[in-house]
């Protein structure tokens, strides 16, 4: 009994163990937003590659991979997939001259099979800026309509990310 009790305790943590993948133009604000989720303001440099940092959040353990969004590194995107539960697409909403670009980059993950039934929260980041596009600016910029097809989102994931989001909005 001792080690079944072990083992469903072991089960309940992998449960409670998210790995969130940050994804976005170079620019967006991913490594800012993921610097916001651990409670550090510090300036940040572009990312070149990949980096990985934990965070709290509630009952969860959040491990969440950022990587760089210029152009040159964006084909490493599709090896973090995998292995992401749940995907944070950030936008740079104050940049209208990119919204073309952060369009394909979008519907290119959208159409890989390891997104498929995955939560994506797409975080309009920059709103800050004056003259930043809000939701419907950036769905219609982004052709949102078109190119998302319909996800099963786990409740408790959206919940969740719900929270963050209106967090770091904050
Ligand atoms: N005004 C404003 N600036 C922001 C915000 N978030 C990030 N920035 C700035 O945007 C710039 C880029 O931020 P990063 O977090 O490095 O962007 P990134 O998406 O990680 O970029 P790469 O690592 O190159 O892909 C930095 O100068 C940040 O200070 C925001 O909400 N408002
Ligand atoms: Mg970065």
């Amino acid at each position: 009994l001792g080690e079944i009790t072990l083992d469903v305790i072991e089960c309940l943590k992998a449960l409670r163990s998210l790995s969130l993948l940050m994804l976005g133009l170079d620019n967006a604000g991913k490594t800012t937003a993921v610097k916001c989720v651990q409670g550090d303001t510090l300036d940040v440099a572009p990312t070149v590659g990949f980096s990985e940092a934990n965070a709290k959040f509630g009952d969860y353990d959040l491990r969440i991979m950022d990587v760089g969004g210029g152009r040159s590194i964006r084909g490493v995107w599709k090896h973090y997939l995998a292995e992401a539960h749940g995907i944070i697409f950030v936008v740079d909403a104050s940049d209208k001259d990119r919204t073309e670009e952060g369009k394909e980059a979008l519907a290119n993950v959208l159409e890989h099979q390891f997104v498929a039934g995955k939560p994506i929260l797409l975080l309009a980041n920059k709103q800050d800026v004056s003259g930043a596009m809000n939701e419907a600016d950036i769905c219609d910029a982004l052709d949102l309509q078109t190119v998302s097809k319909p996800k099963k989102i786990d409740p408790s994931l959206q919940q969740g990310l719900g929270w963050l989001v209106r967090n770091i909005s904050s």
